[in-house]
């Protein structure tokens, strides 16, 4: 059905794919190398994440054993009330002021520990500090949107190897919310059920895209997804922020996260690179029947630990193109081991 030419629509965000499967089939001129992963300390004298350890600007990290929360000190976003006003003088020259808080959020004392190597107990903390961390920032008054998110790896323009995410609350919609929440609404206005429930509904029916689920969380690779590896993770039950979740819920999200980063890693058996975070619904009071709490996890590589996919030309001028499959995509993260190839000794 999917062997020639055709375009994929996303109903989250109304943008469309290129698919071009006959592609994969062509000859591939570059290099495919292995790439030896760097060994890293467990503590890092030089890491400014490492416990006791001190930050640019001086202030000194505590001696921390679980996750560890500091306000960025490069922040993009300063905090308060919106202040100045933006008076255009030219419909085409338009700006408003936005103001919001940064974070950084230390996985675990651990310099050389990723998700995917650390205990499941060590990544219910973690949700554990992103869901506390949402609450404390979506309450407070000038903040509609909390968006937590983890760049993995160099590739993805990661700083520092030390695991850690980050967190950027502000007091305006940034532009993925808008098109979601635009058509999350539609959509239920339509059908009386969310987009993404009636969506995972299906693809748990039919199971070609699905990789990893348990009771509470699927991971799959999304009908649309642009990135050769993106998932999309999907919460079972109706809900809208991190701090709907149960204990029991933590636990299976905290599973499905290891599961998926062990998966990732085992591909082409290196720390693979991605950018991930949460979706959640506007702080704005509202009632959010509409939405389901989703993660997003966009990897670049395609081939080996050094070969990428880039979103250059085409994709830059016209739109994303992809040419191996979500099907065989998740057919393939399907099949690796379940167990770190670290671990595993393979
Ligand atoms: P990455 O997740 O992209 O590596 O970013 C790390 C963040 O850490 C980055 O936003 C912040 C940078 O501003 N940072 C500090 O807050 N303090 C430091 O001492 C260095 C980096
Ligand atoms: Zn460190």
């Amino acid at each position: 059905m999917f062997d020639s030419p055709h375009r994929r629509f996303n109903p989250l965000t109304g943008d469309w794919v290129l698919v071009s499967p006959q592609r994969t089939k062509r000859p591939w001129l570059g290099q495919v190398e292995k790439v030896q992963p760097e060994k890293l300390p467990r503590y890092d004298p030089t890491c400014y994440l490492c416990p006791g350890n001190e930050r640019a600007g001086g202030i000194k990290n505590p001696d921390y054993d679980g996750t560890f929360v500091f306000d960025n000190d490069f922040a993009a976003l300063t905090p308060g009330p919106l202040q100045e006003s933006h008076a255009s003088d030219h419909p085409l020259l338009v700006s408003v002021p936005e103001s919001g808080v940064c974070r950084v959020v230390c996985f675990s004392p651990r310099h050389d520990l990723t998700l995917p190597e650390l205990e499941l107990p060590v990544i219910e903390n973690i949700i554990t500090t992103w869901t506390q961390q949402t609450g404390e920032l979506g309450a407070k008054d000038f903040i509609q949107n909390v968006q937590v998110f983890e760049n993995k790896g160099a590739m993805m323009g990661c700083s520092n190897p030390h695991p850690h995410s980050q967190i950027w609350a502000q007091s305006q919609l940034p532009n993925e919310i808008t098109k979601e929440l635009a058509s999350q609404s539609v959509y239920f206005h339509e059908h009386g059920q969310p987009l993404l429930a009636d969506y995972l509904a299906e693809e748990r029916k039919r199971g070609e895209r699905v990789v990893f689920q348990n009771a509470h969380f699927t991971a799959l690779v999304p009908f649309w997804g642009v990135w050769p590896f993106e998932l999309l993770l999907i919460a079972h039950r109706p809900s809208a922020y991190l701090m709907e979740l149960t204990s029991i819920e933590i636990t299976a999200l905290a599973e499905v996260l290891r599961q998926i980063a062990i998966r990732f890693d085992n591909l082409f058996e290196t720390s693979f690179p991605y950018s991930m975070g949460f979706h959640q619904a506007p702080f704005d009071g509202q009632l959010h029947s509409e939405w389901t709490l989703h993660a997003h996890f966009y990897p670049p590589l395609l081939r080996s630990a050094s070969v990428r996919k880039f979103m250059v030309g085409y994709e830059l001028l016209a739109m994303p193109q992809r040419d191996i499959t979500p099907e065989t995509a998740a057919e393939r993260l399907r099949e690796v081991s379940s167990i770190h190839y670290k671990k595993s000794g393979n």
